[in-house]
């Protein structure tokens, strides 16, 4: 009796033995539920003791003087916060199921067509997009794989280029990566669009063919496969958490933080692999890594960016140091033309994120001198899986940046000033018939590489013509050069109401590109109160606005252009009395006047320290029933 109670007991005692290890096992496989958490952190050292205890430390989003840390944290975790004193609340419970929540929702309401998880492309369609991107346009369009991850899928790349299949060593290679961490959706999905940009506007668009014939375009959308697939398993419409890649270790967990692996001042700074930024045993101790040396070694880029999400910002190195970069200011100069499109922060990674070693970045750059950037798309808000309906509108965000580093990784001629000179004439600085004007243009090589390129102006009207022969220009990078004067006779025909247009042709990296210029012809006009005339009220300084006034008669179409110059006193006496606007011309306003005359228009200056001392010209074209007629420039200069 004795022996069979003992038996049973410790028969059962077995039994519960295995049923706990079972469904620790259960546990264990099952992913846990993630909430977004937010800590009160009171110092450094709090923050330090968080560090310890929680696996996802979102430092970024969060603000120590506000005394708050933002984590994503298990129940497991939260007891041991809250078992170690942490005063904490869950601010969105069960983040991956919010995700994919509210991207369900906004995919019912709006019925357009967007990809399977959450909106995003899973690693199989990411593959197809690929696959389908070189079937469609064999010619510029080569997929291939840079090596496998740690699971064995292949890392995909896509070469964008003429002769796609062979690497051109004398083209420049400018480089796009994303997916490192592997929910971070949007990252891989903006290169995705970009792609499609690029190849759908080849043979149409003239700076797309250009850019795509002198340069070596590689993108590689996602990095770390095995993470974006874990997402997909565990969440497949959309929401997944996980940021690593997939190494098992040891004890039981996974994951190396691909952006923590690269070497370069690598550190074992942790020896606990649950760490959501372990760096892993050794640089490039992971397959994934590895493969992007290798091939960097092989097509090393003038220029690169590595996508990530979410955070606004175009950031470069370094992230391992305080210190700044022997290039900082060239990294300043080009990061901060790309966020005057977007509005993103631009710096250095370190003052934006505090420390970071092994990301790549630093490694593209201290290896190879690549002018690397990171790219955090959205914000807090769009979180790592932004709506569907977002990514239009956050991919619009990076393009134009993504675009401009594609023209800057080679040679780029940027035509900024034409600038126009009065030879024979009447000497009143205004075009005339049978006169003869010189003209010549400041020239900006806005590249990373050397431009050597010939200059060759044209006019497709006998009314103005030139013989001049082309220029040659030599430019190193970001260097800008006043060309040598073409000489232009201007008719006896000479019609003052149309615009004529000059082709200027640009011959650099075998290619040639036409850039229209756009000149008006009419004799300045004595402009009385009852004339037509153009007005600016208000004071001229950044980030103000002011009114701009067309006086007129009633029903006469006016349409504002407007351009934004330099002035150097060079330019000033040549373009006071001329009727042409030049650089970036841009139509402010368009409409007709109305019964008392006056026309107006709020304009608001931008407020950047690059204005100050900057002057804008203004000048309104109008129409009087069918007689054109331009009014004299407003100059209106910055304080
Ligand atoms: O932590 C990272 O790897 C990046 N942020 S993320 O939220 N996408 O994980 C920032 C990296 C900053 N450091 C460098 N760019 N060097
Ligand atoms: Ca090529
Ligand atoms: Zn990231
Ligand atoms: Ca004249």
């Amino acid at each position: 009796m004795i022996s069979f109670f003992c038996r049973t007991v410790f028969f059962n005692l077995r039994w519960l033995a295995c049923l706990l290890i079972f469904i620790m096992e259960i546990v264990a496989a099952t992913p846990s539920i993630i909430d977004l958490v937010k800590v009160q952190v009171q110092d450094k050292a709090e923050l330090n003791r968080l560090r310890q205890l929680a696996s996802d430390v979102d430092e970024h989003h969060s603000d120590l003087q506000q005394g708050f840390v933002t984590i994503y944290a298990d129940d497991a975790e939260q007891a041991m916060l809250k078992a170690t004193g942490f005063n904490f609340q869950v601010v969105i419970e069960n983040l991956s199921d919010y995700y994919a929540r509210r991207a369900a929702k906004d995919r019912q309401t709006r019925q357009t067509i967007t990809h399977s998880m959450g909106g995003f492309r899973t690693f199989d369609e990411i593959e197809q997009t690929l696959e389908r991107f070189s079937e469609t346009f064999p010619n510029i369009v080569a997929k291939f794989s840079i090596g496998k991850s740690y699971e064995g899928r292949d890392i995909w790349a896509i070469c964008i280029s003429d002769n796609p299949n062979i690497y051109e060593p004398n083209e420049p290679t400018v480089w796009f990566d994303a997916l490192h961490h592997a929910r971070e959706a949007m990252s891989g999905e903006s290169l995705l669009l970009f792609a499609s940009f690029l190849v759908n506007h080849y043979a149409i668009d003239l700076t797309v063919t250009r850019l795509i014939n002198s340069r070596n375009i590689l993108l590689i959308p996602c990095v770390n496969p095995d993470g974006y697939e874990y997402n997909r398993q565990q969440h497949p419409n959309g929401g997944g958490l996980w940021r690593k890649n997939r190494r098992k270790h040891d004890n039981d967990s996974y994951g190396v933080d691909l952006n923590r692996n690269y070497g370069w001042e690598w550190q074992y700074d942790s020896d606990n692999p649950n760490d959501g930024n372990y760096q892993g045993t050794a640089p490039f101790s992971e397959p994934e890594t590895a493969a992007i040396r290798d091939l960097l070694a092989q097509q090393t880029p003038t220029m690169s960016v590595s996508v990530h999400s979410h955070g606004n910002e175009w950031m470069y190195p370094w992230g391992y140091t305080a210190l700044s970069t022997p290039d900082d200011d060239i990294f300043r100069t080009y990061a901060t033309k790309i966020v005057a499109t977007n509005g993103y922060m631009a710096d250095t990674a370190w003052n934006l994120y505090g420390i970071t070693r092994g990301a790549s970045d630093d490694y593209h750059y201290g290896m190879h001198k690549s002018l690397a950037f990171t790219v955090e798309i959205g914000n807090f808000a769009d979180g790592f899986w932004p709506i569907p309906a977002r990514i239009p509108a956050l991919f619009n965000t990076v393009q134009p940046g993504y675009h401009k580093i594609v023209q800057w990784a080679g040679a780029w001629a940027e035509v900024l000033t034409p600038l126009w000179t009065e030879q024979q004439g009447n000497g009143d600085e205004w075009f005339g018939a049978g006169e003869i004007w010189n003209l010549s243009l400041l020239i900006k090589n806005e590249g990373v590489l050397p431009l050597n390129a010939e200059v060759s102006i044209s006019s497709h009207t006998t009314d103005i013509i030139t013989n001049d022969e082309p220029i040659n220009i030599s430019l190193s990078p970001r260097q800008e050069t006043l060309t040598p004067s073409f000489q232009f006779h201007f008719s006896d025909m000479i019609n003052s109401e149309i615009p004529y247009i000059l082709d200027i042709a640009l011959n650099y990296e075998g290619f040639t590109s036409n850039e229209p210029l756009k000149i008006l012809l009419d004799s300045p006009r004595i402009l009385t109160d009852n004339s037509t005339t153009i007005a600016v009220l208000g004071q001229m300084a950044q980030g103000n606005f002011v009114r701009i006034f067309v006086y007129g008669t009633p029903q006469v179409t006016a349409e504002i252009f407007w351009s934004l110059e330099a002035t150097t006193a060079q330019y000033l006496p040549n373009i006071e009395g001329a009727v042409y606007l030049t650089g970036n011309i841009q139509p402010l306003l368009k409409g007709i006047t109305d019964i008392n005359g006056q026309l107006s228009w709020l304009l608001q200056l931008p407020k950047s320290t690059e204005l100050s001392g900057k002057t804008i010209y203004l000048q309104a074209l109008l129409d009087y029933d069918g007689e054109p007629f331009v009014s004299r420039l407003a100059k209106v200069q910055f304080e």
